[in-house]
């Protein structure tokens, strides 16, 4: 069966990209994979309002310096627009974004004790054994940020900074492969490493790797597994930390 042993299949082992930035292909089963699929559905669609609240933030484009992006967001916890977190959306009505369940932030713990192991991250965190274990059951991510990408949408270089908290980003994808720009920490230019992350892949960057510059400059057609049922475009979670306190606008 020389298809097993593609050249494909055997590169795709966890890599430490760079010291705090891991990749991990695979992670997610299908299962999990068609799960995240249905409830990005749930999660676009909002509730009617009841006393004076709607629940559920609409996928929108937001707009970055008077240009509306390509990809389409919604969110869970928080409200991003013009680079803040907010607890509800004006230009919805005040619509206030679902709250991060409780699965989605052990799936974050989970995600960062698969990165950080000594064997897929040998230069960074620093922590063995118990203070691992501490230190990954303090991660209590309060925003999913939702993208979907159509087949023709990118996302340009950016460093994820509007957080209080150095907690690392944890992202994952379902759909269709995307080309994630993996940059350095000064600048949106050279060095960077471009990864294919295809549907179920995991990649965490925190610690040196926390605020790099990153960016999806391209989607890659026809990729997504048939058996997720989902043929078109590409879909992202980042699970992020703010730092912030709910009440704080
Ligand atoms: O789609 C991705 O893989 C990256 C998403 C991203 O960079 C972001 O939401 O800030």
């Amino acid at each position: 069966m020389p298809a097993l042993f593609s050249d494909a299949d055997l590169v795709r082992q966890p890599r430490e990209i760079y010291p705090g930035c891991v990749h991990v292909p695979g992670w997610l089963s299908m299962n999990q994979q068609r799960f995240l699929v249905g409830e990005f559905f749930r999660w676009g669609q909002t509730t009617p309002e009841r006393e004076g609240i709607s629940r559920g933030i609409p996928p929108h484009s937001p707009e970055i310096y008077g240009k509306k992006m390509s990809v389409r967001l919604t969110s869970l916890g928080w409200h991003w627009s013009d680079y803040a977190y907010r607890n509800d959306a004006p230009e919805f009505g005040g619509a206030q974004p679902f709250a991060v369940p409780d699965w989605l932030q052990r799936m974050g713990r989970q995600a960062l004790d698969a990165a950080y192991q000594p064997s897929t991250a040998p230069s960074w965190p620093a922590f063995d054994g118990p203070q691992h274990a501490e230190w990954v059951s303090s991660y209590c991510p309060d925003v999913a940020l939702i993208n979907y990408y159509a087949p023709h949408a990118s996302m340009g270089m950016h460093q994820d900074k509007d957080e209080r908290s150095s907690m690392p980003i944890v992202s994952v994808s379902m759909g269709n492969t995307g080309v994630f720009r993996a940059g350095n920490s000064e600048n949106k230019n050279m060095p960077f490493e471009d990864i294919l992350l295809a549907s179920g892949d995991l990649i965490v960057f925190g610690g040196p790797s926390r605020f790099m510059y990153h960016g999806v400059p391209k989607i890659l057609p026809d990729t997504s597994p048939a058996e997720l049922n989902f043929p078109e475009g590409r879909i992202n979670i980042t699970l992020r930390q703010t730092g912030l306190s709910p009440a704080g606008n």
